[in-house]
């Protein structure tokens, strides 16, 4: 047996939300004792940490936003509200008992490979080593506030959604809300009633998708606990998977019948849910459903005709003290304003020092754009691995089942370092390159470049998107293709 046979490798996970927790899990059940996990704020969670917004609701059906190995019989309705997912998170932590892994307030500043590990500095004075590191950092968690004039000068308060205050009392104000993303849309479903008047104000209107969102009884709750091949019939049965891959078939070929269907779905729920027609007409987008991502909402068009609900579609010229001045000269007044404004969806794990080998430096290499092959790896950053890293698959389906087969994938690269084979595992750079070029071009032609603006495109208006569909992405994670990997003994 060579000195390198059946090494223990440490292995460091950066971020203890959905993609971290499953990386410590499937690294604690694979019998690998030396795992941290170093997270940048007080509790886990991620994203549904962060988002507290009224209204937040995963539109993925809960029972497929869930992971394979910790079925959930209890979700209370078909779409899950965020603060039950954080629940859920909390509680898979404590049942695969990792929560120990995890050390809390240690944002990872920096991590540069020398002499084969990885040397790491967080934001608390810690320095660790680890053979192999895993980017399980998110995408969307650098709110990104509009640049509109004075929007200092507003008199009453004003906060983003995912930095939401909860100490101002909503019922009865005038509430405005800047943008129509899935955030904005949830925020005034759920308003919509409490406050005196909401004001939506839309530079761009969405496509809406209808779905139904039905509580679970307490009967059918018991029916999951008794009979789990009922979850398995809602998370992997024909009615759920066939949405995934029709979906994913439409977005990676506009022309396909699968979009045209998607088209057809939700300029029916248009035309039938909008009764007023100029209203109708102010809510209809000019580009095509799906090139944003798809707003999924049971009730938003049901919300914005009622008399307290005023959609505003235009250009905002300034924010005043009293309220939002458009560029038609109407001051809309408010008393709160909320930004459902979005995210940098560029940064990923930065702001973070990562030197590989060769000299090679995270920033530069993304100067560009931020990219990983299949969302995973990168030449000259050896053992370092991302979940949910640029150009993998987004969309309306669960980014669980997403993080899930990249890790399957991850692990049987982790396997070869294990087995004494090599130290590490470098993508090469050929294999990027090809990779880039073929994704570039294909990410072109799918329906998120068909012509609108989103969080999707990269700074070249190109999307940074995995653009072929899902089967294409589960046949390339199933396994690694060795001769890709420069193998560094
Ligand atoms: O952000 P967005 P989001 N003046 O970037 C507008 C996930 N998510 O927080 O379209 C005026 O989609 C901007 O207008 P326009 C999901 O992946 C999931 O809503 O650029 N408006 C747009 O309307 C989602 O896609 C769930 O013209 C301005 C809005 O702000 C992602 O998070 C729930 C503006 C930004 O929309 C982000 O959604 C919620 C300006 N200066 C979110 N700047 C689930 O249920 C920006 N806008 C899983």
């Amino acid at each position: 047996m060579s000195e390198t046979q059946h090494r223990k490798l440490r292995v460091a996970v950066i971020g203890a939300g959905m993609a971290g927790i499953l990386a410590a899990i499937r690294l604690k059940q694979g019998g690998r004792h030396d795992v941290v996990v170093y997270e940048k704020a007080d509790r886990i969670g991620g994203t549904w940490r962060e988002n507290t917004y009224p209204g937040l609701n995963c539109d993925v059906p809960a029972h497929a936003y869930t992971y394979s190995f910790a079925p959930n019989p209890d979700w209370s309705s078909f779409l899950a509200p965020g603060p039950e997912i954080q629940r859920y998170f909390e509680n898979v932590v404590d049942n695969f008992a990792i929560r120990p892994l995890i050390r809390f307030n240690q944002a990872i500043t920096s991590c540069i490979h020398r002499d084969g590990r990885w040397n790491i500095e967080t934001s608390g004075g810690l320095h660790d080593e680890a053979d192999i590191v895993i980017a399980a950092t998110g995408v969307l968690h650098h709110p990104s506030p509009p640049a509109i004039t004075g929007l200092e000068t507003f008199a009453g308060d004003r906060f983003h959604t995912a930095r939401w205050d909860h100490s101002v009392p909503l019922d009865g104000k005038r509430i405005g809300i800047i943008g129509n993303g899935s955030t904005g849309v949830q925020i005034v479903s759920a308003l919509a009633g409490r406050a005196a008047k909401i004001t939506h104000i839309q530079r761009t209107p969405q496509w809406i998708m209808p779905m139904p969102n039905d509580p679970y009884t307490d009967e059918q709750r018991e029916a999951f606990r008794q009979n789990p091949a009922l979850i398995d019939q809602i998370r992997y049965g024909e009615q759920y998977t066939s949405l995934v891959r029709r979906f994913t078939d439409g977005v990676s070929d506009p022309d396909s019948t699968q979009m045209a269907e998607i088209e057809t779905v939700c300029r029916n729920n248009l035309e039938a849910s909008v009764q007023d027609p100029e209203l109708r007409e102010r809510l209809r987008p000019n580009y095509r459903a799906a090139c944003k991502r798809l707003i999924y909402s049971p009730d938003y068009y049901q919300m914005v005709q009622r008399p307290d609900v005023e959609v505003v579609v235009g250009r905002i010229e300034r924010v005043e003290p009293e309220g939002v001045r458009m560029v038609d000269g109407s001051l809309h007044e408010l008393d709160i304003l909320v930004l459902a404004t979005g995210f940098h969806a560029n940064r990923f794990m930065r702001p973070m020092t990562i030197q590989g080998i060769n000299g090679a430096d995270l920033e530069t290499f993304w100067s560009r754009n931020p990219t990983a092959y299949l969302g995973v790896a990168m030449p000259d950053f050896p053992n370092l691995f991302l979940l949910n890293g640029p150009t993998g698959p987004v969309g309306n389906f669960s980014l669980i089942d997403i993080a899930e087969r990249q890790w399957a994938y991850i692990e049987q690269l982790i396997a070869q370092v294990e087995s004494g084979k090599c130290r590490a595992v470098n993508l090469k750079t050929e294999v990027m390159q090809d990779y880039d070029q073929r994704r570039v071009e294909a990410a072109k032609k799918t329906i998120f470049g068909s012509g609108c603006a989103s969080w999707y495109l990269d700074a070249n208006g190109v999307p940074a998107t995995w653009p072929w569909n899902y089967d294409a992405f589960a046949t390339q994670t199933a396994a690694p293709k060795l001769e890709e990997f420069e193998l560094i003994g």
